[in-house]
C-alpha cells in the first residue's frame, strides 16, 4: 500500500484528489484543510507555487490535479478508474483533461482571480476580462455538452477519473452561472452527484 499525503483545502481543486482517493479506496493522510496552508513553506516544498492540491506518494511530490488523479487511478488498476495505459481510450483521457484545463478551466480561473482579492488585490483586477472569459468558456462547454449528449461519461461511456476532473470544472462553471444553457452538462452533473464519494458542492 503506498503512503499518501494529500495537501488539501475543502472545495478547492484538491477536492478532485480526495474524490479520486475515495473512489480508489486508498488510505491517505490529509495535510492542511486550513487556509494558512496556501503558499506556506511546507506546501512550497511539494508544489513550487504553494498551490493546492499537492501530494506525496511514498515521499515523491506530485502537483496539478490532472496528474494527481491520473496517478491515483494507476495505483489501483483493478478498480478501473482510468483507461489502461497505451490504448486509444487513454489518449482520450489526456485529450479531455488537456481540453478542460485550457478551454474551460483557464477562463474560470481568470474570472475568479479578477473577482476575489485572495489571489491578487482588487486594485489589480481587470473586470473587463470576465465577459470574454464567459464567452470562451461557453465555446468549450458546448463541445462537452455535445459529447455528453451522446455518452454518459467522457471515456468509453463509463465513469473514470476523467469525469472527476471534468466534473469539477463543470460545477465551477455552474457556480459562475455559465452552464444553465447546456442540458447535458446539467444531467452529467447529476450523475456525478449521485456517486457515493462525490466531493462536488452543489451551487444550485
Ligand atoms: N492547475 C492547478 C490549479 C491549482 C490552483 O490554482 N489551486 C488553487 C486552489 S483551487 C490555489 O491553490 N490557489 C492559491 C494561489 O493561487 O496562490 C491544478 O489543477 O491543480
Amino acid at each position: 500500500m503506498p503512503e499518501i499525503r494529500l495537501f488539501e483545502l475543502g472545495p478547492t481543486r484538491s477536492a478532485r484528489a480526495r474524490w479520486a482517493l475515495l473512489e480508489a479506496g486508498l488510505p491517505f493522510e490529509s495535510i492542511g484543510n486550513d487556509v494558512s496552508i496556501v503558499g506556506s513553506e511546507e506546501l512550497k516544498a511539494v508544489h513550487p507555487l504553494g498551490k493546492l492540491p499537492a501530494m506525496l506518494i511514498d515521499g515523491k511530490p506530485l502537483f496539478e490535479s490532472a496528474a494527481i488523479v491520473t496517478a491515483i487511478a494507476d495505483l489501483v488498476p483493478e478498480k478501473e478508474l482510468i483507461a489502461a495505459p497505451g490504448g486509444w481510450s487513454r489518449n482520450l483521457h489526456y485529450q479531455w483533461i488537456s481540453f478542460i484545463q485550457s478551454e474551460l478551466e483557464a477562463f474560470l480561473q481568470s474570472t475568479e482571480v479578477n473577482s476575489i482579492d485572495f489571489i491578487i488585490p482588487e486594485s489589480e483586477h481587470v473586470p473587463e476580462i470576465k465577459l470574454q472569459n464567459s464567452k470562451f468558456f461557453r465555446r468549450g462547454a458546448a463541445v462537452l455538452n455535445d459529447v455528453l449528449g451522446r455518452s454518459d461519461f467522457l471515456v468509453d461511456g463509463r465513469f473514470s477519473v476523467t469525469d472527476i476532473y471534468a466534473g469539477y470544472a463543470v460545477n465551477w462553471g455552474q457556480e459562475q452561472g455559465l452552464i444553465d444553457e447546456f442540458p447535458y452538462l446539467l444531467s452529467y452533473q447529476e450523475r456525478l452527484f449521485e456517486r457515493e464519494h462525490c466531493t462536488l458542492i452543489r451551487h444550485s
